[in-house]
């Protein structure tokens, strides 16, 4: 009798040791399949879009079950999803943070599931961390940088910038907004006379940019558009207003979404700056290697490159977003 107790003893441990690791030889729950909850900020931009199409397309493509959640541009959603992938037991958690604070408190109750987290695209402030296995994203100051330094050299004798900011508190507009204000520090003849947020949405950077020209008129020379869509929303605002986009306002931006990437080409944006939203690769590459026990990097940036009017045509043809 004794025995039979010891034995049940060893195989109740086993099991509940087996249930709780996460990290197993084999990706993936005991049939192999894994399971990812993805909290997506929401459907801002088209770049946005393209992203969720990555991470939808890349899952079904290598048999991963994505369980996703649209935030709808609400942090609030976003952390009921992340409670809601700890209590279904996911293998792996990919979180897309719209802003930049706030998460430790319900990252701490996915480490305590022994559940790994991948924060992807926007980074996030914490003291801790280890509340998440990996960062995969783009460098946003270095796109801010990028921004800049292009301007500096093609700007002329131009001078007054307005800044269309993006989502207010993500990391995508405060680094894209530090950058950009450290390195025309180095060029004193410019000077930022307005910086509203769009909140990285069309329809408000055309709002937004209407209201600028009405306060600023002809004294605006150069629009720095944290993303494409706001970029493409001012230029009908100032189209609208009778002035010629790339022309009378010269339009920088970030993104290098397709249709941007065409308004280079029609001389209508001077410049974008890349940043790849198609990261479905490289997040489940990450991920497949977390759960077989694998280290992975703790940071990942992609590779972002410039469009102007010396490559834009080139490019356009092979532009997959
Ligand atoms: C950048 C991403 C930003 C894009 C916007 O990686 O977070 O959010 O620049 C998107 O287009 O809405």
């Amino acid at each position: 009798m004794k025995f039979l107790r010891f034995a049940l003893t060893c195989g109740l441990a086993a099991f509940a040791f087996s249930a709780c690791s996460k990290q197993s030889d084999s990706a993936g729950g005991g049939d192999g399949q894994i399971t990812v909850g993805f909290a997506q900020t929401g459907a801002e931009s088209a770049w946005r879009t393209a992203n969720t199409d990555s991470m939808r397309s890349e899952a079904q493509k290598r048999g991963i079950d994505l369980k996703f959640a649209d935030g709808q541009s609400k942090q609030e959603n976003q952390i009921r999803a992340l409670r809601s992938f700890v209590a279904q037991g996911v293998d792996a958690i990919v979180l897309a943070p719209i802003v930049e604070t706030g998460w430790d408190p319900v990252l701490r109750e996915a480490k305590q599931a022994n559940i790994p987290v991948v924060i992807m695209d926007r980074k996030i402030q914490t003291a801790d961390e280890s509340l998440y296995t990996a960062f995969i994203g783009s460098d946003f100051y270095e796109e801010g940088r990028m921004a800049a330094d292009w301007l500096a050299k093609n700007a002329g004798d131009r001078t007054n910038i307005v800044e269309l900011q993006g989502e207010p508190g993500s990391a995508a507009a405060n680094e894209r907004r530090k950058a950009f204000a450290d390195a025309i520090a180095k060029h004193p003849q410019f000077k930022v006379i307005d910086s509203q947020s769009g909140n990285f949405r069309r329809a408000e950077g055309k709002q937004v940019m209407e209201a600028l020209l009405k306060k600023h008129g002809r004294n605006i020379h150069i629009l720095y558009s944290h993303n494409d869509d706001m970029a493409l929303g001012a230029i009908q605002a100032i189209e609208e207003a009778g002035l010629k986009p790339g022309t009378d306002i010269l339009i920088v931006s970030i993104d290098a979404i397709k249709e941007a990437v065409q308004a280079v080409v029609d001389g209508k944006i001077n410049c974008t700056v890349e940043c790849n939203p198609l990261f479905g690769p490289k997040v489940y590459d990450a991920i497949e290697k977390i759960l077989r026990g694998e280290a992975v990097e703790k940071v990942m940036y992609n590779k972002d490159e410039l469009f102007d009017s010396t490559n834009a045509a080139a490019a356009l043809p092979t532009r997959q977003y």
